[in-house]
């Protein structure tokens, strides 16, 4: 492979970036002790805030949390009170989670920072980073409500009475957990940004799919984010003594719910893989949950997405018939329950330019762009302002389990290429300025 950059300084940032990382893989930044899990606002994630809060100032940045818990460092421009470039990903993670999956994305950038900071090198904008708060939806059975707060949209999508009472495993509910940090739902609002002070939205993620390494590449750019709708379905029968009530005479919410996730299951992969078809049941949860009650209420979660709103909604469309079916023919009721809706999010066209240029630099070979399967706080930031995301190789395409590794080469590759994205951007830039204030 031939490269036209070469820069140590990557390498030792993508080294620092994975050891980071990692140190913040396991407890206090993990809410357990065997396994990484970093809800929302619990323990962990207040612990890593703070963490990230002092390599931020020692990368020279301003650092403050928003109305949203949102945590962002602000690297000054040339001009005070610039409008700025963000980049971004989240803090949370999945239960059982790896330690790079959103965490890579703002320790990356946090790189980035660090060698302009280092350099003394300024751009007539500032660059800040942002550390999203529910990216995962890992807590509350809603995701991205602090992402949509900075992209203003919160109360377009999810009004605060949707949301507030919506309780975690535990049974607090998101205005309680709020009001831990002494913040309300209702003013998560207020970390809205006007749109005239970000310039673009930058997301650096690993892959946590397989084509980068199977194509004995580092980095891929991407081109959009596939559509996704998640629900919250729950069965309703009725419990009854598992010794004496009658086979024929059930109501078993469990045995109707498995034929549920099974009926998702096919039609989910009906699509053969078409346009990205995929439909999900990962949470499902038996009431009264003992060996000898016949489960009298069972609820369960959908995830159904594609690269198309056509293909999603099909498929859902085509789910949701089949459960009311299954739920008929069984004498059982079921209530649906809407809990997510994201359209495609393509990015922007020109800053995928800027980003293509970037990555062929660094690695010498005109970049693989591809989409992603996975969601991205990039889908919501793309209502604010123009977005791109890098992806970075991930060993086996593994996410969203603790095997995720990344190789620190590669990141150094994402760190050198994202610098090398900034400085085309700032040329652009100041191109643009130029014109305007010819
Ligand atoms: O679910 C997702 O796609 C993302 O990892 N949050
Ligand atoms: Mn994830
Ligand atoms: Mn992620």
């Amino acid at each position: 492979m031939v490269r036209t950059m070469t820069d140590d300084s990557g390498a030792a940032a993508g080294e620092r970036a994975v050891a980071r990382c990692d140190v913040l893989g396991v407890s206090p930044f993990s809410d357990e002790i065997d396994l990484l899990y970093r809800p929302w606002l619990g323990p962990g994630f207040i612990a890593t805030v703070e963490a990230i809060s002092n390599w931020m100032r020692q990368a020279g940045m301003t650092v403050r949390q928003d109305a949203a818990t949102n945590l962002i460092g602000r690297y000054e421009g040339t001009m005070p009170d610039a409008p700025a470039l963000l980049f971004g990903s989240h803090l949370d993670s999945v239960r059982d989670g790896g330690r790079y999956d959103g965490m890579l994305g703002v320790i990356a950038a946090l790189e980035v920072v660090a060698g302009f900071h280092e350099r003394g090198e300024r751009f007539p904008f500032a660059i800040e980073i942002v550390g999203f708060g529910d990216e995962e939806g890992s807590r509350f059975p809603i995701t991205m409500l602090t992402t949509r707060s900075i992209a203003g949209v919160l109360e377009e999508d999810d009004p605060v009475a949707a949301f507030a009472e919506l309780r975690d495993g535990n049974g607090l509910t998101v205005e309680q957990a709020l009001a831990r940090v002494g913040l309300t739902p209702r003013g998560m609002a207020a970390a809205r940004r006007p749109k005239d002070s970000v310039l673009a939205y930058v997301e650096a993620h690993i892959e946590q799919g397989p084509v980068l390494e199977a194509e004995g590449r580092a980095l891929g750019v991407v081109s959009g984010i596939a559509a996704q709708r998640r629900f919250e379905i729950r069965v309703h029968g009725m419990a009854g003594h598992a010794g004496t009530m009658a086979m024929s005479l059930r109501q078993d919410a469990l045995t109707a719910a498995a034929e549920m996730v099974l009926a998702i299951e096919r039609i989910g992969m009906a699509g053969g893989d078409r346009d990205g078809l995929v439909a999900t049941v990962g949470l499902l949860r038996t009431w009264p949950g003992v060996a000898n009650v016949v489960p009298g209420d069972v609820t369960f979660t959908i995830d159904a997405r594609a690269g198309t709103i056509a293909t999603r909604d099909r498929a859902v469309n085509e789910i949701l018939a089949a459960l009311k079916d299954i739920a008929e023919r069984r004498g059982v009721e079921i209530e649906i329950i809407p809990r997510e809706n994201l359209d495609p999010s393509p990015c922007d066209p020109h800053l995928m330019t800027l980003m293509e240029t970037a990555v062929q630099d660094v690695t010498g070979e005109p970049a693989r762009v591809l989409v992603s399967g996975a969601g991205h706080d990039a889908m919501i930031m793309s209502r604010l302002a123009p977005m791109a995301m890098l992806f970075i190789r991930c060993e086996k395409g593994i996410s969203h389990n603790p095997a995720e590794a990344v190789l620190p080469a590669d990141v150094g590759e994402a760190v050198t290429a994202l610098t090398r994205f900034v400085r085309l951007f700032a040329d652009d830039y100041s191109k643009t300025q130029g014109r305007h204030s010819a």
